[in-house]
């Protein structure tokens, strides 16, 4: 196949300014020449190349809207267009970059102490440390509210136990925040380092999606961290669920990646792929699968896009969110299996990237609030009325 050639239908790049252009080309070449090469032996292995997250740092990936403590302060549209790029090479390759900047950067930045601050964002920023989020528990996953892990106070020290299941980079992080209920049976954010006597860490086997990233299983078991490793200025469900925000908005762009590499790949193949004497792409219904693709993904990048544009503003609502993750990743998995249908037999080989692409795409469905969890929560927002049992 040819190189990569874009998808932009409507002229979307004029409306970018030159400094998201740049951003997102020193991104795109770096994923073409460093992560592309490497990806499809990665996902065969069921490993993640950990040696390119310093590289991640350096291009100023990590925290990329965070202002301070080495940060490159951009803005969400640059940062959405970090995370298509990233996915357009593998879900897990964008996984890895939300945990550490959704899910650990912001959260330590929002709601920690200076000096929770001052002791992780520098090293997480350069990508010289990694972190990891748990919230989901082996029984609570759509209902996180419900969590049993606790941290009780004894002393000079909150004592954890629990388990926290499918954990992304468990077990090569440095730091994993993690939610509990406390004495009070409020939850709280905690950090936990590895290493601390009590916490432990096994990884998950046998995964068919998002082969090529590390999720991992934490356990506490009378674990006795710091007082000052919580963090002070948050309580409650929306502690989480604002981090959670802050990836959905990184995922409703990286689905965009996916599914753009997944289109141009099928395209490329049904003009030289010929059958019946003629190349595919000549036959009625390819083209109505390709015109799909690519009608879907030119919708999904104008949402993305617009809902950037509100974040910058800062009047995006977590709703708003929760519409372009459920619907910007329902499209790229459709048409990331319409894709391979397109390439017949040859697109269940990872020899090309698109069954790669849908097989991770079944996890993206699910986490970070699977696709009805979004139906029900823009459910609530337009009828004043709770689908979730309460
Ligand atoms: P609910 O009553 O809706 O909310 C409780 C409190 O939270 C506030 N809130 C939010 N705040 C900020 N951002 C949001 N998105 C928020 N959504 C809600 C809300 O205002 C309220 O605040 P307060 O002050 O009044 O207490 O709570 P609920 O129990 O009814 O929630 C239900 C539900 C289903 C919406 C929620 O629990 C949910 O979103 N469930 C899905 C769970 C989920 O997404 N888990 C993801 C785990 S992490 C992950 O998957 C990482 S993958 C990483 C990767 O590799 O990329
Ligand atoms: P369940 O909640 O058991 O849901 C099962 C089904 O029931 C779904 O179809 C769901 O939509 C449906 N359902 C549930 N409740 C309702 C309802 N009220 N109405 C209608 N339908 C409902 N979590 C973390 O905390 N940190 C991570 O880093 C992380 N990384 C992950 C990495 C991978 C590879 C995977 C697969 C998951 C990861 N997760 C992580 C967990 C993820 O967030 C959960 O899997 C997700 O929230 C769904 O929870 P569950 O799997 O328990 O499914």
């Amino acid at each position: 196949m040819e190189k990569f050639r874009g998808v932009d239908y409507y002229g979307i790049e004029e409306l970018l300014t030159e400094e998201e252009r740049m951003v997102r080309d020193a991104i795109r070449d770096w994923v073409e020449a460093e992560f592309l090469p490497l990806v499809a032996q990665h996902h065969r292995e069921g490993t993640f190349p950990t040696h390119l997250i310093p590289k991640l740092g350096e291009l100023g990936v990590f925290g990329a809207t965070l202002k301070g403590y080495g940060c490159a302060g951009l803005n969400n549209v640059a940062y959405g267009l970090i995370t298509q790029e990233l996915e357009r090479g593998d879900s897990g390759l964008r996984s890895c970059a939300s945990v550490q900047s959704s899910l650990v950067m912001y959260p330590i930045y929002t709601y920690g102490s200076e000096a929770q601050k001052e002791k992780w964002l520098p090293r997480l920023q350069r990508g010289e440390a990694v972190g990891c989020f748990g919230l989901t528990e082996p029984d609570h996953g759509s209902d996180p509210g419900s969590m049993k892990t606790r941290a009780l106070k004894k002393g000079d020290s909150y004592v954890l136990n629990g388990t926290k299941l499918w954990i992304t980079n468990g077990s090569i992080a440095d730091v994993a925040v993690v939610w509990a209920k406390g004495d009070d049976g409020e939850i709280g954010g905690y950090l936990v380092e590895t290493g601390t006597p009590g916490f432990s860490t096994l990884d998950i086997h046998g995964k068919f999606s998002m082969r090529a990233s590390i999720t991992s299983e934490l356990s506490f078991q009378d674990c006795r961290i710091p007082l000052e490793n919580k963090f002070p200025t948050v309580t409650g469900l929306r502690g989480p669920l604002g981090c959670l925000s802050q990836a959905r908005y990184g995922i409703a762009w990286g689905a965009i990646g996916a599914a753009m590499a997944c289109y141009d790949w099928a395209l490329q193949y049904a003009q030289t792929r010929v059958q019946f004497g003629k190349p595919i792409a000549q036959f009625q219904l390819v083209q109505r699968k390709l015109v799909w693709m690519l009608t879907e993904i030119t919708k999904a990048q104008l949402l993305a896009l617009q809902l950037g544009r509100l974040k910058d503003q800062g009047t995006a609502r977590a709703q708003q969110i929760s519409m372009a993750k459920m619907n910007n990743v329902w499209m790229a998995l459709e048409t990331a299996r319409m894709a391979r249908d397109v390439m017949g037999a040859a697109g269940i080989v990872d020899e090309h990237p698109v069954i790669r692409h849908m097989l991770n795409l079944e996890t993206v469905n699910t986490y970070e609030g699977t696709h009805d969890i979004h139906t029900l929560i823009v459910g609530r927002d337009i009828t004043g009325l709770s689908a979730f049992g309460d």
